[in-house]
C-alpha cells in the first residue's frame, strides 16, 4: 500500500501519451487529499464523442449521481455523454455498487482510471458521488465552463482508495442576520458539496430574523422574518422551500441540520408574540448587530408550548438526526435558567426521535451522552467539553479563531469581523482536529463545521469570498488522513481550484499565499 502524501510532483507524463497541461498533474493533485493515491504514468483516460456513463443496474441514486456528473461534463466538453445503465462496459465511466476495497467503508470509493476506462466503485451511492467529485477535479479546469471549451480532456492514470477521517464534515450558514433565498443556498450547496462536506447546518433564528414557517406561529415569519441586519426585506423558507432544500442537498450527500437558537439569540420571535416576554410586551424588531440581549421567559409554560411545536417541526423536515438547538451567548438569562431551560428542552428533542446539538455552553447542563456540543472557543482549552466527552458525548468542533468564515482574512478585508482573529488560509488549515482540544481525544471527535455568520454578507458573492479558499482547507481537515496534511501540498493543490471557481462564477478571494493558476 502506497500512501502518497499527496504532492504534486508524483506523476510523470506517459512517453506515449499526449503532452498536455492535464498531464502536469498526478491522481493526487484533489481537495480534499485521498487517503490513499497511486499515479500510474502509463495511463491515462481521454474523454471523448463516444464516452458514455454506465451506472450500476437497478440503482436510481446512482443514475442520479451518473446524470450530475454528465451535467458538468457536456456544457464545457460538447460530448453527449450519455449515462447508461452498465449492462456493458465499453469505453467509459462505469459507477458502480459494490465490489471496492473494503477500507472505502459508507461514503467512501475507488477510483481507477486506465487507457480505457475509469472505473469508480463504492458501497454506497453516496461513496460514487465522493468518487466522481474527485473526478471532476481530475479534468483540466476548464471543464467547470458553462460553455463549449478546446479539449483535449485527460484524466491522470491510477488508482484511488479514498475514504473519510470524521463523519460530520459541515459548513454553516447564517441565514437570519441576512436572509439567503432558495437559489441561493442551493449555490452555496453545489460549491460545499465539491469538497465532500456531507452537513449543511442552517441557522435559521436569531435577534434579527426567523426564516422557518411554524404552523400555529404564523407571526414569527409574517413578522419576525421581514427584516434583517440593516433593515433589508429579510425573508422566510415556506415549509415547501426547505423541503425543496432538503431534497437538493440531499442529492448531493448532504443532510441539513436546522438551528433554532434559543433561549438567547430570539428577539425575532419574542417580537412576533407578546406572550413569550416575561413582562408580556414585545420588543421591536431589531436590525442591529449586537448579541446576548434577548432571552425566552424560562417560567412561563407558553415557552415550552412554543418550544415543542418548533421541535416538532423541525424533527419533520429533518431527515437527519441533530437538530440544534443553539444554546450561545444567553447573557440574558441567569444561569441557573439556562440549566432549567435546556433541561426541559432536551429531552423534547429526543421525544421527536432526534438528538440535540447545541453550541458548547450546552455541556454544562447536563449529562445525556447524546447531545452535541459544538465548541466554538478561541483557544484550546475547556473543561466542560472535555467532561462531557468522558461521559460519552461526541463533540463538533469550530473553533472561532481557525474554523470561522466570518472573520475577515487580513485587516484590509471588506467584508467579515475580526473578534476571533484575522485567519488567513494557511490559519484555516493549521490545526489537527484529532489533537485539538487539550483532553479531548480524536475518538470523541464527531467532525469538524465551518461556520460563516452573516452580519456582513448580503449575497451569494460575499458568501464566496468568504468561503473559498477557506471552505476547502476546512473540509480537508475533516476528510483528509493526519498522514496526508501538509501545507506545501495544499497550497499547490489549492492554487488549482481558482481557475475552476473561475470558470464557475465563484468569487474567490486571492489569498496571497497562494500562485493561483488563473
Ligand atoms: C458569535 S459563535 C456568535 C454569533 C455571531 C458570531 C459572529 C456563536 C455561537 N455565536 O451570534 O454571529 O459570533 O462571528
Amino acid at each position: 500500500m502506497a500512501v502518497t502524501t499527496a504532492t504534486a510532483a508524483t506523476f510523470q507524463a506517459p512517453a506515449s501519451a499526449e503532452q498536455t497541461p492535464a498531464m502536469s498533474k498526478s491522481i493526487s493533485s484533489v481537495i480534499p487529499a485521498p487517503a490513499i493515491a497511486q499515479p500510474d504514468a502509463r495511463q491515462a483516460f481521454r474523454l471523448g464523442w463516444g464516452t458514455v456513463i454506465f451506472t450500476q443496474i437497478g440503482s436510481r441514486e446512482a443514475a442520479s449521481v451518473g446524470k450530475q456528473l454528465a451535467e458538468v461534463l457536456r456544457p464545457s466538453t460538447g460530448f453527449p455523454v450519455p449515462v447508461l445503465p452498465a449492462f456493458v462496459h465499453g469505453h467509459g465511466i462505469s459507477l458502480l455498487l459494490g465490489g471496492a476495497d473494503a477500507r472505502v467503508g459508507k461514503e467512501g470509493y475507488e477510483l481507477k482510471v486506465e487507457r480505457n476506462q475509469i472505473l469508480i466503485r463504492a458501497n454506497t451511492p453516496a461513496g460514487l458521488f465522493a468518487g466522481t467529485q474527485t473526478l471532476r477535479q481530475l479534468l483540466p479546469a476548464s471543464v467547470e465552463s458553462k460553455s463549449r471549451q478546446k479539449g483535449p480532456w485527460v484524466v491522470p492514470g491510477g488508482k484511488i482508495v479514498d475514504f473519510p477521517r470524521f463523519g460530520y464534515r459541515g459548513a454553516m450558514l447564517d441565514v437570519s442576520r441576512h436572509f439567503f433565498s432558495v437559489d441561493e443556498v442551493r449555490g452555496y450547496i453545489d460549491q460545499i458539496s465539491q469538497y465532500k462536506v456531507n452537513r449543511l447546518h442552517l441557522h435559521l433564528s436569531d435577534d434579527q430574523g426567523w426564516r422557518i414557517e411554524i404552523p400555529g406561529w404564523p407571526r414569527l415569519t409574517s413578522y419576525g422574518g421581514s427584516t434583517e441586519v440593516g433593515g433589508g426585506p429579510g425573508g422566510f423558507y415556506t415549509k415547501e422551500q426547505y423541503l425543496e432544500l432538503v431534497a437538493y442537498a440531499k442529492q448531493k450527500y448532504i443532510t441539513i441540520v436546522p438551528e433554532i437558537d434559543m433561549p438567547g439569540h430570539t428577539n425575532a420571535a419574542l417580537a412576533s408574540y407578546a406572550e413569550l416576554n416575561c413582562n408580556g410586551i414585545a420588543p421591536p424588531l431589531y436590525t442591529g448587530t449586537s448579541v446576548g440581549f434577548s432571552s425566552l421567559c424560562i417560567d412561563k409554560e407558553i415557552t415550552y408550548k412554543f418550544v415543542e411545536d418548533v421541535i416538532r417541526e423541525l424533527a419533520a423536515l429533518t431527515p437527519g438526526e441533530y437538530i440544534h438547538i443553539g444554546g450561545d451567548e444567553t447573557h440574558a438569562t441567569k444561569p441557573a435558567d439556562y440549566v432549567k431551560f435546556m433541561q426541559r428542552v432536551t429531552p423534547i428533542v429526543a421525544k421527536y426521535g432526534k438528538k440535540a446539538a447545541g453550541w458548547h455552553e450546552i455541556a454544562k447542563t447536563q449529562n445525556d451522552p447524546s447531545v452535541l456540543p459544538q465548541y466554538w472557543g478561541t483557544d484550546d482549552v475547556d473543561e466542560e467539553v472535555v467532561a462531557a466527552a468522558q461521559r460519552g458525548n461526541k463533540i463538533l468542533l469550530s473553533p472561532a479563531h481557525k474554523s470561522y468564515l466570518d472573520m475577515k482574512y487580513d485587516r484590509n478585508t471588506p467584508l467579515g469581523l475580526t473578534w476571533a482573529g484575522l485567519i488567513e488560509v494557511d490559519t484555516a488549515y493549521g490545526w489537527n482536529p484529532g489533537a485539538f482540544v487539550k483532553n479531548l481525544p480524536e475518538s470523541s471527535v464527531l467532525g469538524v463545521e465551518a461556520p460563516l455568520w452573516s452580519e456582513t454578507l448580503e449575497n451569494s458573492d460575499h458568501i464566496e469570498f468568504m468561503a473559498f479558499p477557506r471552505l476547502p482547507a476546512i473540509a480537508e481537515l475533516g476528510w483528509s488522513p493526519w498522514s496526508t496534511h501538509d501545507w506545501e501540498s495544499f497550497r499547490q493543490r489549492l492554487a488549482q481550484q481558482g481557475d475552476r471557481w473561475a470558470r464557475q462564477n465563484v468569487n474567490f478571494y486571492r489569498s496571497p499565499k497562494i500562485a493561483w493558476n488563473s
